[in-house]
């Protein structure tokens, strides 16, 4: 007999499906948040000693890695597979497995590293379709499907969230098992594609309601949002590239999430800083008092951040002509290059900081006055005003 522990999310199911085409009725599967797995270890200690464990996508407390490796020890059978970072210190045991990034280089995922296993293991033969839905589940787990564009790994995760565990699971192996290639029939396309407006919808809604604020030396975008935080912390991060991640308060849940575009910043230690934890570009926490403090309360009298202006043909991004920004205080913000650089007209008068790029002087008034691009109507009176000042100068 087998039992296989693992994670609730895409990453762990996607082990459950493995498990279960491998095994078939030879294994029990039970699916866990980070915080029950430990009650369900135990369980398994003191009452199922003669079963296989698998544990993936998921570690153990302190407490139950002494157990398990005496349960070991004591010729219990146990692998434990994992691709957290902070899991790497089980590579001390016979029985943990744990690899962040592959031989090419290629970041892991639960599922893909089970998949492995099972097919060097002989108790799965390997399989097209087995193989893409593998390769799925490991793009969207490692945020590889955004730089491919993957959108079939998003949709793969949008499915999962739209069905129950159980109906995922059963309709994915079917699949898997009588197919060569890896697909969504009509039905699920069908009510992807509403999903993905719905959201579309959703997105729109909570970008008119992002703040700005800086926490330490970094700027956050702060939003308050139940739902779809991956896709709305993609987008508003992409969005405005000028913060350095956006932080999505779940109040009802007392949870926090933190994404970010940029491979400079590593979300896992501002999620730290709250005792939490997660990935480099994606993280969480519950929230403590100090993230209550800073993201709420200090939130609270802020205004959203104002969008950039869409539809310009005149006053766009590094213009020759020179790129305008307005403000709430209605100040008038004007990019434009002067030789090698570029500098920032605040209300007509220079400021003396220099840039060495378009972006650079654009994140600078975007962090420092909360700036838009304004639209081309207010471009066009302001050149016509400055060529009249000119003249009257002469
Ligand atoms: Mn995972």
């Amino acid at each position: 007999m087998y039992k296989l522990l693992s994670h609730n999310d895409l990453d762990g199911v996607g082990c459950g499906i493995l498990a279960k085409l491998a095994f078939g009725n030879h294994v029990r599967v039970r699916y866990n948040s980070v915080g029950s797995l430990n009650r369900e270890v135990e369980w398994f200690l003191e009452n199922e000693k003669d079963t296989f464990l698998f544990i993936t996508d998921l570690s153990v407390n302190e407490k139950n890695e002494i157990r398990l490796e005496e349960y070991y020890k004591d010729g219990g059978k146990l692998q434990l597979i994992d691709h957290h970072q902070t899991a790497l210190s089980f590579n001390d045991y016979d029985w943990g497995h744990v690899i962040v990034e592959d031989e090419e280089e290629r970041l892991t995922s639960a599922t893909s590293l089970f998949y492995e296993y099972l097919l060097n293991h002989e108790f799965l033969e390997s399989s097209k379709a087995v193989e893409e839905f593998v390769e799925l589940v490991r793009q969207y787990d490692t945020w590889e499907w955004e730089k491919n564009s993957n959108e079939k790994a998003q949709r793969l995760n949008s499915l999962f969230f739209l069905v129950s565990i159980e109906e995922f699971e059963e309709v994915m192996i079917q699949r898997l098992q009588s197919n060569d290639h890896f697909f969504f029939d009509e039905f699920e396309e069908k009510i992807l594609n509403m999903e993905e407006n719905k959201i579309e919808r959703y997105i729109r809604k909570k970008r008119r309601e992002l703040v700005q604020k800086k926490v330490g030396e970094l700027y956050a975008g702060v939003v308050f949002a139940e739902s779809y935080h991956s896709e709305l912390g993609n987008q508003l991060g992409k969005e405005y590239p000028h913060l350095d991640y956006i932080a999505i308060l779940n109040i009802g849940g007392r949870r926090m999430g933190f994404r970010t575009i940029h491979d400079h910043i590593d979300v896992s230690e501002v999620a730290v800083r709250f005792d939490g934890g997660g990935h480099a570009k994606a993280a969480g926490c519950t929230m403590n008092d100090l993230a209550f403090r800073l993201f709420v309360e200090e939130t609270f009298e802020l205004d959203p951040l104002h969008e950039d202006a869409k539809r310009n043909r005149f006053n766009m991004k590094e213009s020759s002509f020179g790129t305008l920004y307005k403000t709430k205080s209605d100040n008038i913000l004007f990019i434009c290059q002067e030789e090698e650089n570029w500098v920032i007209e605040r209300d007509n008068v220079k400021l003396e900081r220099q840039f060495f790029s378009f972006q650079e002087a654009e994140m600078y008034l975007k962090r420092k006055y909360e700036a838009w691009l304004a639209k081309d109507e207010v471009f066009v009176q302001y050149l016509m005003n400055r060529v009249k000042n000119n003249k009257s100068d002469e």
